[in-house]
């Protein structure tokens, strides 16, 4: 496969170009792509070097396959002229997720809505897919009615920006804000702009791109999204209703057994998921999987992964590793 990554030199680019190496993505040739300031600087991968070219030199090669980074305006100004040129374009920013036209893809809950004809796929918000990972196997069971859930997000889910705040501001160094208050030994119920119904957008992504993966809108969602000091990734507080009653011990079972799921459930040895264990891991990891007492047929649980892994460079990469497998990229787009 020749693979460009677009938005290479990013922290979601950079955690990309880990997870092709360590998965071992059959690339046979790399294209780093990135803005004009960082053309020609180099990249290592597999031990070789590679420069950092513009994106109309990624597209004068006519990529196989682009892993996109790099905002959401490059995003719907350049994934049309990569699809143009035959290339599957694999899309972090929210531009083209509720397109109706286009599929918004988590693997382990619906990559069989993909075809060979999908030449610009979404990849979801990061907090999204670490919890439909978890509510797929459990709504097949039980039949999801409502979701409530409050997230404690990494600073790395705004960039590299914003960890540097958190650092200087640790350092009791002044510098640039990514946030508009500190956020060293703060919290805040504030993730990207407020929209007019007082929910922020990225509450509403998890409402919205939650019944779009699900592939069901009858699933009530209702998302608070918070910034936390915290690097290694997303922790989630999530409750869900249930249509059908279920046995909390089948629950962990279920989960155990489903794909990308680790189970950390073990209070009385004080075992749950932290954001410190998930760090640099594939997987999504459940833990305090209990019965909320207060209604009927209701869970409570608490989900973390990393944000930049499963949350955004994993979940691209395993969406091409699916197009790979099932040929619908590469050789079979050729034939
Ligand atoms: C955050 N979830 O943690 C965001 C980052 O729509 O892809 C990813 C934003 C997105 O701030």
């Amino acid at each position: 496969m020749k693979v460009a990554v677009v938005g290479a030199t990013g922290l979601v680019g950079t955690k990309m170009l880990q997870v092709l190496e360590e998965r071992n993505f059959p690339v046979t040739e790399l294209i780093p792509v990135a803005s004009e300031k960082s053309v020609g600087k180099e990249i290592t991968f597999k031990g070789k070097q590679y420069k950092v070219v513009s994106v109309e030199d990624a597209i004068k090669q006519k990529p196989d396959v682009a892993l996109f980074s790099a905002g959401g305006s490059t995003s719907l100004s350049q994934a049309p002229l990569f699809a143009a040129a035959g290339t599957t374009v694999i899309d972090n920013s929210s531009a083209w997720r509720m397109d109706p036209a286009k599929k918004l893809v988590v693997p382990e809950v619906n990559a069989n809505v993909l075809t060979a004809e999908d030449k610009i796929i979404a990849n979801p918000n990061c907090s999204t897919i670490q919890m439909v990972v978890a509510l797929k196997p459990l709504h097949d069971k039980y039949k999801i009615k409502r979701v409530v859930v409050s997230t404690y997000q990494s600073v790395t889910g705004t960039g590299v920006k914003a960890v540097d705040q958190l650092f200087n501001e640790r350092k009791g160094i002044d510098g640039p804000k990514a946030y508009p208050y500190q956020i060293d030994l703060n919290v805040l119920p504030h993730i990207d702009v407020f929209t007019e119904n007082g929910y922020t957008k990225e509450e509403m992504k998890m409402v919205n791109e939650t019944n779009k993966i699900m592939g069901d809108d009858s699933i009530k969602v209702t998302a608070t999204t918070v910034r936390i000091p915290v690097m290694g990734g997303h922790s989630e507080s999530v409750n869900i209703e249930f249509l059908n009653d279920f046995d909390v011990a089948e629950v962990r079972e279920l989960l155990a057994k489903s794909p990308g799921i680790i189970v950390v459930d073990d209070p009385a040895n004080l075992k749950y998921p932290m954001p410190l264990d998930a760090h640099d891991k594939d997987e999504v990891f459940v833990g305090r999987i209990r019965r909320d007492e207060s209604q009927p047929n209701t869970l409570n649980c608490w989900i973390v992964s990393d944000n930049l892994r499963k949350g955004a460079a994993t979940n691209a990469v395993q969406i091409a590793e699916y197009l790979y497998a099932n040929h619908l990229i590469g050789q079979a787009v050729e034939v």
